[in-house]
Order: C-alpha cells, then sequence, then structure tokens
C-alpha cells in the first residue's frame, strides 16, 4: 500500500483544504510541489490539487476534502450534522473564490478595489453567530470539517491582509487558538510560514 499524493504548489491557496487537513487527520502523505505541470494533463480538469492514493484519484479541493472528511469521521454524525456542515463548507468557497481571484489573478489595484469592497464580513459574521450558538461550527458534539476550514478560511483572511477587525471575532480567534495550537498541524505552519500566500 503506497501513501497519498497530494500534488499543489509550496502555498496555501485551495492545497491548504486539502494538505492541512492530511496533517490535522494524521495521515501519513506525500506532497509533490515540483510535478504540478507534469501532472495537469492527466488530472480530471488539468488543474490542481490533485490527489491520488490507492482507491482514486481526486480533482476539486471540496471533493478531496469531503472524501477525507467522510473517511476520517469528520463530516458529521447523521445526515443532518453533514448538510449543516456542507451549509459551512460551501460558504467558505464563496468567501475563498473572490479573495483567490484578488489575491493570485489581479494586480495591486484589483487587491485595493477588493479590500475596499470585500463582502468577507458577511460570512464571518454568521460564523461568529454560530459559533456563539454552539461550540462545534455545524452544531452536533465534536470539530468537523466545517469548523477546521472556517478556521483555515479566517486564518487565511487575516494572513492576506483583508481582515479589517479582529475584535468583532472572538469566538473565531478562540477557534483559531486552538487549531494553530494543535502539535499535528505545527509541520504544516512550519512548511507554509515563508509563502505570502
Ligand atoms: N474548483 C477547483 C479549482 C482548481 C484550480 O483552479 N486550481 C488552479 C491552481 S489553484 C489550477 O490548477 N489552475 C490551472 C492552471 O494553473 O493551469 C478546485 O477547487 O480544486
Amino acid at each position: 500500500m503506497s501513501v497519498p499524493k497530494v500534488y499543489y504548489y509550496p502555498v496555501r491557496g485551495r492545497g491548504q483544504f486539502v494538505v492541512a487537513l492530511l496533517h490535522y487527520l494524521k495521515v501519513d502523505f506525500e506532497i509533490d510541489t515540483t510535478s504540478n505541470e507534469q501532472i495537469k494533463p492527466e488530472t480530471t480538469f488539468g488543474q490542481v490539487p490533485y490527489y491520488v492514493d490507492d482507491e482514486i484519484k481526486l480533482a476539486q479541493t471540496h471533493a478531496i476534502a469531503r472524501y477525507l472528511a467522510n473517511k476520517h469521521k469528520i463530516h458529521g454524525k447523521s445526515l443532518v450534522e453533514q448538510a449543516k456542515v456542507d451549509e459551512i463548507v460551501d460558504s467558505v468557497w464563496d468567501t475563498l473564490n473572490p479573495l483567490l481571484a484578488a489575491t493570485f489573478g489581479g494586480n495591486d489595484s484589483a487587491k485595493e478595489e477588493y479590500k475596499k469592497n470585500n463582502k468577507l464580513h458577511l460570512f464571518l459574521d454568521v460564523y461568529e453567530k454560530k459559533l456563539n450558538e454552539n461550540k462545534y461550527i455545524a452544531g452536533g458534539d465534536d470539530y468537523t470539517l466545517a469548523d477546521f476550514d472556517a478556521f483555515l478560511v479566517y486564518n487565511y483572511i487575516d494572513l492576506l491582509g483583508y481582515l479589517t477587525d479582529r475584535n468583532s471575532y472572538p469566538k473565531l480567534e478562540e477557534l483559531r487558538k486552538y487549531f494553530t495550537s494543535l502539535p499535528q498541524l505545527q509541520k504544516y505552519f512550519e512548511s507554509v510560514k515563508n509563502t505570502p500566500l
């Protein structure tokens, strides 16, 4: 049996939703940051992240994260909880896609424009409210993919300089403190500490 392999660039980007997740789940895996151009023609849509294990070859960050979450039982314990997890996880992508477009695709003025008009607080306010109502963002009695993704996106928004008011998000700050102090994630944070993206 070979260890799972992930193809992605040496940045956080979309890849963090797979790479950091694998660290969080304590999965032994390999990351290949140098073969993206060679692997793209073999991938489903010519894109990375791309995930390969003995059972599956998979594109689409979301699909990979859900596959891993199901495999490692952090996708919610009931159909209803799973749907609640998906509600948050899908919203993370609504948050992330314009942010990635401004950050990776745009020039400085596109970034400034995005900073001025960004609607990030609309999502962050909901996450904060949900975390005020429940310890876990999708309800339930344990951390799920939804908590992990909400943490990653919140942390990323801040790292990229788009977070305007940390004081408005004490619960998200608490969530960040929890995940950033987990021993199994230290190697991941170390691996991306020098990338601004
Ligand atoms: N919806 C896809 C989008 C993947 C995507 O756009 N990946 C970029 C890198 S972040 C890519 O491979 N673009 C094609 C290219 O760079 O040639 C996902 O979430 O995985």
